[in-house]
């Protein structure tokens, strides 16, 4: 039947996000509702992103996914509470080109297919299910035509996974964790645009590519279990942290903003290091790379003291990657001369590579 044969693509990129304010501790599993608001800066697309192809047509018999070229299954709680949320939301689309029309009813039945390639490291602590199930989201909210803004998108994909909904936007943006039980007010905002803030040059130091040996879901479940120092961190700490640090980005008061982003990813590992059994994410790693990590820390912190202001943030996450933020072209600049002279990449220090980029655009 000739009627049958069309497909209908949309392919679109979301990058990755790196959280200033850190996520770390769910209050409700199965939403992904977190114990605290995080903040994040969207990265440039060009270095870390996902890049996601949706399609549909009635010749699929089954929805199927591929993440870099190997199929996935898609029947994880996680993916279906994304593909159960955007059907029921989906909208007529029409192609009057190719002849296709399809009524909202019809997505109930309709399967898809859905083809992601990372262009960086998968799972090694690059927020890489960031990227990933943002784009996933968006890419089939095109694609289904689903009429819902951005903030609800986004709330649909921090059911895929927390840190993605604030992917959805560039810039620096907010998650707020949100009161009612059912998530809806759980929802990413965007602070500041992209072009609030663009002197700023962000550098991550590639340390391993490997996949990281605890979870991201795992992890912070254990940490909520028995992690007193997590109860005073989001109670206390990263209320305040969170006014603090929207000021610091509102004015560009770079010194707050550094002072505020490296104490937030102190503190988020020794939330961990306060988890029973602990997770060392810094140190879940070679002898010489642990050493790198503490090394650039310590660089970082001494340059920041002999100039009396810092020049340069660090911030690390759940995987073996340092990510830092220099105030601007120049002292990028001088940060990439040390780090190439202090750990150049691919020899005693087991880096991989630096990239460097941008803010979002
Ligand atoms: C963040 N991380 O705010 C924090 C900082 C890692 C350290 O969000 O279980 O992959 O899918 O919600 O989002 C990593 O956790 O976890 C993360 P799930 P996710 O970026």
């Amino acid at each position: 039947d000739e009627s049958q044969k069309w497909v209908l693509l949309v392919t679109a990129r979301t990058p990755t996000n790196i959280a200033v304010i850190k996520y770390w501790g769910k209050r409700d599993e199965k939403l992904i509702l977190p114990v605290n608001d995080s903040i994040s800066v969207t990265l440039d697309p060009d270095h870390l992103c996902t890049t996601t192809t949706v399609a549909v047509s009635p010749t699929f018999d089954h929805d199927r996914m591929w993440l870099n070229g190997k199929e996935i299954s898609l029947s994880g709680g996680r993916f279906q509470s994304c593909l159960r949320e955007l059907r029921s939301r989906a909208g007529d689309v029409e192609d009057k080109e190719k002849g296709i029309k399809i009524s909202k009813e019809d997505w109930g039945k309709l399967h898809i297919h859905i083809a992601s390639y990372n262009n960086f490291p998968t799972a090694a602590g690059l927020a890489s299910s960031a990227a990933g199930l943002a784009c996933f989201v968006f890419s089939l909210a095109k694609l289904m035509n689903v009429n819902e803004d951005q903030s609800k998108l986004s709330a649909i994909a921090r059911q895929g996974s927390g840190s993605a909904c604030r992917s959805l936007y560039g810039g620096f943006v907010k998650w707020i964790m949100g009161k009612e039980e059912n998530g809806s007010d759980s929802v990413a905002v965007q602070l500041a645009d992209e072009k609030h803030w663009d002197e700023l040059v962000i550098i991550v130091a590639v340390v391993s590519s490997r996949q990281k040996e605890t979870s991201s879901t795992s992890g912070m479940r254990e940490t909520v279990e028995t992690s007193l120092l997590l109860q005073h961190r989001a109670k206390e700490v990263v209320p305040k942290r969170i006014l603090k640090m929207e000021e610091a980005i509102r004015n560009r008061d770079f010194a707050s903003f550094a002072q505020l982003t490296c104490a937030d990813s102190n503190q988020f590992h020794a939330v961990c290091l306060d988890t029973s059994p602990p997770i060392f994410y810094m140190n879940d790693t070679s002898h010489r790379q642990k050493i790198t990590y503490f090394r650039i820390i310590s660089l970082v912190e001494k340059w920041n003291r002999a100039e009396g202001t810092p020049q340069v943030a660090y911030t690390f996450d759940a995987g073996p990657n340092a990510v830092m933020i220099a105030h601007n072209r120049k002292v990028a600049g001088l940060l990439l001369q040390r780090l190439l002279y202090h750990f150049p990449p691919n020899t005693d220090a087991d880096l991989s590579s630096y990239i460097v980029g941008d803010k979002s655009i």
